[in-house]
């Protein structure tokens, strides 16, 4: 029986995006980096696995930090100890150069260094022979199909570890039933950040990224893999140190906004971290208008500082307010002859002149302004206004705009 970990694209000095609106509160949340790197080796060793594989794109860039790298290795260290190796592939982000690097890799630690198909032997905890096939990018692009390098089945257990994209040209374009004809165990994959399993008979997966960085990466996780008398299963497993989140909010039945914060602040009840997309629903009872552009921002603040006193691992990054209310008309069941009658009152002059009664108290403006213009302008677009944010209904019932 050989058991590992298939971990790919952790990105691991990735910087977490889409959070300018809470800029100053997410600062520290680039150490979340190492918490997910050490759930993933807590795993392997929790599970007492054979080995480790991270399939590319391990780091975000080809120039790794200082700091990001001393971490790396301290956790592969702790892998070291426990007598469970790595194998590792570079992808098109972290492209292999080995002048990069500041610190020897740990003796468990296995590259591939090369930008052609190596294979790689061990034996499993029972004594039984395995083979990883592998090859690693040493520029941001591979042009070319490396299936085609790969050896068929040559031992107990044999793996393939990829790091490309079917489809596209310029990483390592490959065919699934190329992988197939090969006969091996399980395809480790990387580069695409969403798990997908491309192939459930032949075991041909992307693990996806373990920590999501955007918004569009919810799905997090790394596989923890089985092979037993030829069988190959899987186990997604979370390791994400904090997640990506939508949350909805009803706000049916409520008429004022004094009654809004403590229905937003009854929707976090887990202590899970995570980064939290508010929508706001159902607002249709709530006054026109009755949140403006920037004062999502100081929701979004007032929310953040409760959160954050009352020892919630949440932070809320954006807030969608669902507009439904806001462009529904009213309608109203009047002639549109009513319309002008409305209007009637201010077409004659002397009302007109005492509605606007404090600007004709100015001078100034007494002689720049020409009433007529101003009047007819006024009473034009006070109509059209009026049509536009109502529904006037004809008398016979035929909605007229
Ligand atoms: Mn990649």
């Amino acid at each position: 029986m050989l058991r590992f970990i298939h971990c790919a694209d952790l990105h691991f000095d990735r910087p977490f995006e889409g959070l300018h609106l809470i800029a100053d509160k997410a600062k520290e949340l680039p150490r979340e980096n190492e918490q997910v790197l050490s759930n993933i080796v807590t795993l392997a060793i929790e599970e007492s696995v054979d080995f480790l594989l991270f399939a590319g794109d391990t780091f975000h860039q080809n120039r790794p930090t200082l700091k990001t790298q001393q971490q790396f290795f301290q956790q592969m260290e702790r892998l070291n100890e426990e007598n469970i190796p790595v194998y590792m592939i570079f992808g098109n982000h972290d492209y292999y150069e080995k002048e990069r690097y500041w610190f020897d890799f740990p003796a468990n630690v296995h590259l591939f260094k090369e930008e052609s198909v190596q294979t790689m032997t061990g034996h499993t905890k029972n004594g039984e022979l395995y083979a990883i096939s592998g090859f690693s990018y040493l520029h941001p692009q591979i042009n070319q199909k490396m299936v085609n390098q790969f050896p068929t089945k040559q031992a107990d257990y044999h793996l393939g570890m990829y790091h490309g994209d079917m489809t596209s040209e310029h990483f390592a374009p490959f065919q699934l039933q190329e992988m197939k004809s090969k006969n091996y165990d399980y395809w480790a994959l990387g580069h695409i950040h969403v798990p997908t399993v491309l192939s459930e008979e032949a075991a041909i997966l992307y693990a996806g990224t373990p920590q999501g960085h955007t918004q569009k990466e919810e799905a997090t996780g790394v596989n923890l893999v089985s092979i037993e008398g030829g069988h190959t299963t899987w186990q997604e497993k979370n390791v994400t140190a904090v997640r990506w989140k939508k949350q909805e909010v009803s706000l049916a039945g409520i008429q004022h906004q004094k009654a809004v914060l403590d229905e937003i602040i009854a929707t976090f009840q887990t202590s899970e971290k995570a980064l939290v997309k508010l929508a706001l629903n159902d607002t249709k009872l709530l006054p026109q208008n009755w949140l403006q552009e920037n004062e999502i921002l100081e929701l979004i603040d007032y929310v953040n500082d409760y959160l954050i006193n009352h020892r919630f691992q949440q932070l809320v990054y954006q807030i969608d307010v669902n507009e439904e209310a806001v462009t529904k008309k009213v309608t109203i069941s009047a002639d549109k002859e009513d319309l002008e009658h409305l209007l009637a009152k201010y077409q004659q002059q002397g009302s007109f002149t005492e509605t606007v009664n404090e600007l004709v108290s100015y001078p100034l403006a007494k002689q720049a302004i020409s009433w007529d213009q101003l009047q007819e302008e006024a009473l034009m677009q006070m109509k059209q206004q009026l049509k536009s944010e109502f529904s006037w209904r004809n008398v016979d019932g035929i909605k007229e705009s």
